[in-house]
């Protein structure tokens, strides 16, 4: 975090909790741990091979702005992917979390403006279409953090 001063100016700011993502080994194993245990069912599943990761999002709760909140259960596609990294360093856990916006560069521009480094310069493809950015984790007090603005 720099010490400049925070800006005052505009600022798309996200409004709620889209997802925790959590990283796992074996995802059907996964599934069926979540599927067991509190009853959440896999809302969707898929591929993402820029991320490196097969992943699957298990809805958990809806929102009041007709969001809902997710958990991801993600396992790495190929070693050098960060899901492979962080399961090698940490085992299996919480890797990230998501705030939802509805102006995912909007929202990355102004905390780019408050001194945290945005690792990604436009927004990529994450799930079902949707536009993501994460946030470094060294500037975000150790939680790597996603920026998520839904395709619909
Ligand atoms: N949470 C918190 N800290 C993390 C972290 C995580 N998930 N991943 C890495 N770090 C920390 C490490 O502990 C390490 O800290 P120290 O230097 O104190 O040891 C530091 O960051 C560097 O770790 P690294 O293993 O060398 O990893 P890299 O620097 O190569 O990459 C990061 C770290 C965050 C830049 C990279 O993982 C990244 O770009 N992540 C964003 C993309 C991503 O995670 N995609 C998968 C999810 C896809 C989705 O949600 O759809
Ligand atoms: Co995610």
């Amino acid at each position: 975090m720099s010490d400049a001063p925070v800006p005052t100016g505009p600022f798309s700011v996200p409004t709620r909790l889209d997802h925790v993502g959590i990283a796992c080994h074996d995802l059907g194993a996964s599934i069926e741990f979540y599927r067991r245990t509190y009853g959440f069912e896999v809302e969707h599943e898929e591929v993402n091979e820029e991320q490196g990761v097969r992943e699957a999002m298990l809805r958990v709760n809806g929102t009041d702005d007709g969001g809902a909140t997710y958990l991801q259960l993600l396992e790495p596609t190929r070693e050098d992917s960060p899901v492979a990294k962080f399961l090698a360093r940490n085992g299996e856990g919480v890797h990230h979390l998501a705030f939802g916006t509805d102006d995912v560069a909007a929202s990355a521009a102004g905390i780019a403006d408050r001194g945290v480094r945005v690792l990604d310069a436009e927004p990529r493809t994450g799930t079902a279409g949707s536009k993501i950015v994460f946030l470094h984790p060294k500037d975000c007090g150790g939680v790597l953090t996603e920026l998520v603005q839904s395709s619909h």
